[in-house]
């Protein structure tokens, strides 16, 4: 029976490192990717997220490793002293030096990978580090609700303004904006705390109630993503996946223009300034 626990001790942590390894090859690892890149984050910025993922996972994984070939080592030897009549277990009261390194060890690495984070979640969160190109003109408020994303863009060739304005164009859970540059979304909520995550890009943020949070990501490639609530905001939660379109300038500014002539368009053949002559 002993042994039967000494081979689980050891061949536990051989199938949780061979499965680490054969799952990136499976698609079973990061999400999606395009099929030319499998896994691969659909943004730069989540490719930079990915390798702090990756950094945390060698030095979880060797810890892990090492952990398990201590446990088999003290299981196989109390197996082997118990063998033994005259063997008499060992008293101790620790050792003082064990908890030093064992303290030291730990804390070093988390000041490390502290340290070693620090530019990417500067790009991501420091205002003052945002791409000045997405910054400029923000794409759209993305304004999260009980069970849904409102999404509102401002007229084709207008700045976002915090406020609405009258020719703002609407959308429900579609959020269209141009591929293969940063671009910035103003993230709000009118009820509880929602979080928008796009998964393929590794963007995560938080909607606060009272706060309009600028957001900003860049799609690598033109498709279509998911948008997903990632905070359990109620019952309906699971409804609030959206998607993200992202498309060309050109494709970007036609469906902008389709989208004002749907919601504005009064059904009256004119064009702007002409007047409709009267029947006199
Ligand atoms: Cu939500």
């Amino acid at each position: 029976m002993n042994r039967f626990w000494i081979g689980l001790f050891v061949i536990w942590p051989m199938a949780a490192v061979g499965s680490c390894l054969i799952a990136p090859q499976m698609g079973w690892w990061f999400p999606a990717g395009s099929p030319q890149a499998p896994g691969q984050a659909a943004s730069p910025l989540g490719v930079q997220i990915d390798d702090l993922f990756h950094l945390i996972l060698i030095v979880t994984t060797i810890t892990f490793i090492g952990v398990h070939i201590a446990l088999g080592y003290v299981l196989w030897q109390g197996v082997r002293n118990r063998a033994d009549p005259n063997y008499r277990a060992l008293f101790t009261h620790g050792s003082h030096n064990l908890e030093v390194i064992w303290t030291i060890v730990p804390a070093g690495v988390l000041l490390f990978i502290a340290l070693y984070q620090m530019d990417v979640w500067a790009q991501f969160r420091i205002q003052a580090n945002f791409p000045e190109q997405a910054t400029k003109s923000p794409v759209a408020e993305v304004m999260a609700r009980q069970f849904e994303w409102r999404i509102r863009y401002p007229a084709p060739g207008k700045q976002l303004k915090l406020t609405p304005q009258p020719d703002d164009l609407y959308t429900v859970d579609d959020l269209h904006v141009p591929a293969g540059r940063p671009v910035l979304i103003q993230l709000r909520t009118m009820d509880v705390q929602h979080s928008f995550f796009i998964p393929e890009m590794r963007i995560k943020q938080d909607a606060v109630p009272g706060l309009a949070i600028p957001v900003w990501f860049e799609a690598s490639r033109q498709d279509k993503f998911d948008l997903v609530c990632a905070e359990l905001c109620g019952w309906g939660h699971y409804k609030m996946n959206a998607r993200v379109w992202a498309q060309s300038d050109e494709d970007y500014n036609s469906y902008l223009r389709a989208l004002q002539q749907e919601q504005f368009d009064d059904g009256v053949d004119q064009e702007p300034g002409e007047t409709v002559a009267s029947d006199e």
